[in-house]
């Protein structure tokens, strides 16, 4: 077979920060990427790749994309999780990658072509204290953008997640170790409405207005948060209560309209069924590489579709561009896709991974190259500056660990 895989590289780099990609080439020369990064675990994911996956595709069809899943999930027995899925995600965009090229054909139009023109998206806004909030929100108002994420200081707290002491934000930032972090609720709960209440009444109505829990909530406080943001209308409340209670959710639910968003810690499509179904939120977040790719996400937001809840995935600086364009090509071609997060990269992320995706007028849009459109700067991609960076974990004041 002409067409059969023949190569597959697993390339561990850091142009800026720490990115996984699996590079998939064709007997007759054509080259597919995939986005395999899982912030702070990237070498556990490089070795599946690596080790497990990589010697079952050579000598592949690379156009049997849904049987390779199937082959990747169905045929390992100890299936599911994060690892394993974003080594299935690679290899499904690098499938995908390579039918576009050999069809001529953008990812978008592959999958049934444009609902849309243009992709909406948010940005983050962060600040210790209100005006330096506002001059953040500001700055992606003037850029365009229709969506802003606000995250902000508590007092009492020294570190809160979301809000950084540098003009960006990477949370990644632990070299010999994961930093601690202490959390308490209660500043944080009495903190975030009137927050947010002035960046309000600062944007006026039209601004759609984010925020961002991370997971470190109970359910009666997340109930209280919820209720308490009402008459600010956010666009989503994220990440409420840790996601595997999802029965949690409900408690929120019977307390309060603000939309609820949640799932970008969740793999599978079996992560999100019980959410979906009982329609416990109105946004489900999986990134398309942590979700096993375009193939598995669109049968995700195809159930979500039937039950009203829209898709919104999540966009870090930790989901490379390569991820994100395949997130935006889903995005033009998917009926109840809501909008992308786009937190944005360095400059030198961009150089590694040039791509034909590009942000105008605060939108996004794929571009009209075949498959992803992204290629890579292979002089920014050197095993040797790749350097551990860890996540920071969390405690109470008692010294007890909660989730980050
Ligand atoms: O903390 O991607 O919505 N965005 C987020 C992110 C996550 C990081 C973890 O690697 O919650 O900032
Ligand atoms: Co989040």
């Amino acid at each position: 077979m002409n067409d059969a895989i023949e190569r597959v590289e697993v390339l561990v780099s850091s142009p800026a920060r720490n990115y996984v990609t699996l590079r998939v080439t064709t007997r007759d020369g054509l080259v597919g990427l995939g986005d395999a990064t899982v912030n702070g675990r990237e070498l556990a994911v490089a070795a599946y790749l690596r080790e497990h996956v990589a010697p079952l595709l050579i000598g592949r069809d690379p156009g049997r994309i849904e049987d390779t899943w199937q082959y990747l999930y169905r045929g390992v027995y100890w299936r599911r999780g994060p690892i394993t899925m974003a080594a299935i995600g690679a290899v499904d965009l690098a499938l995908w990658d390579i039918l576009g090229k050999r069809t001529g054909q953008p990812l978008y139009a592959l999958l049934g072509g444009r609902v849309r023109d243009r992709l909406a998206t948010y940005r983050h806004a962060f600040g210790w204290d209100v005006p330096a909030l506002l001059e953040q929100v500001d700055a992606h108002r003037e850029a365009g953008f229709t969506h802003v994420r606000v995250q902000s200081g508590v007092p009492g707290l020294d570190t809160v997640y979301g809000v950084s002491k540098d003009p960006t934000y990477e949370p990644a930032a632990g070299r010999t170790g994961p930093p601690e972090e202490v959390w308490e609720p209660e500043g944080y709960l009495r903190t975030m409405p009137e927050v947010i209440a002035k960046v309000r009444a600062h944007v006026g109505d039209e601004v759609g207005l984010l925020h961002d829990a991370h997971h470190r909530l109970t359910p009666i406080q997340a109930a209280r948060l919820g209720k308490a943001l009402e008459d600010v209308h956010l666009y989503w409340l994220e990440d409420v209560t840790p996601a595997e209670d999802q029965e949690a959710l409900r408690l929120v639910r019977q307390h309060t309209t603000t939309p609820l968003a949640i799932g970008e810690v969740f793999n599978t499509a079996w992560d999100c069924q019980y959410l979906i179904e009982n329609r416990l939120i109105d946004f489900i977040r999986l990134a398309v590489v942590h979700g096993g790719g375009v193939s598995h996400l669109r049968k995700i937001f195809a159930l979500a579709e039937l039950h009203g809840v829209r898709a919104a995935p999540h966009g870090p600086s930790d989901v490379s561009p390569i991820s994100l364009a395949a997130s935006i090509h889903l995005g033009i071609a998917t009926h109840n896709f809501a909008i992308q997060e786009y937190m944005g990269y360095p400059d030198l992320v961009h150089e590694a991974f040039p791509h034909e995706w590009y942000v105008d007028q605060g939108h996004l849009h794929p571009g009209e190259a075949a498959g992803l459109g992204v290629t890579l700067e292979d002089a920014l991609h050197r095993r040797d500056d790749y350097q551990a960076a860890h996540l920071p974990v969390a405690r109470r004041r008692d010294g007890s660990m909660t989730d980050w």
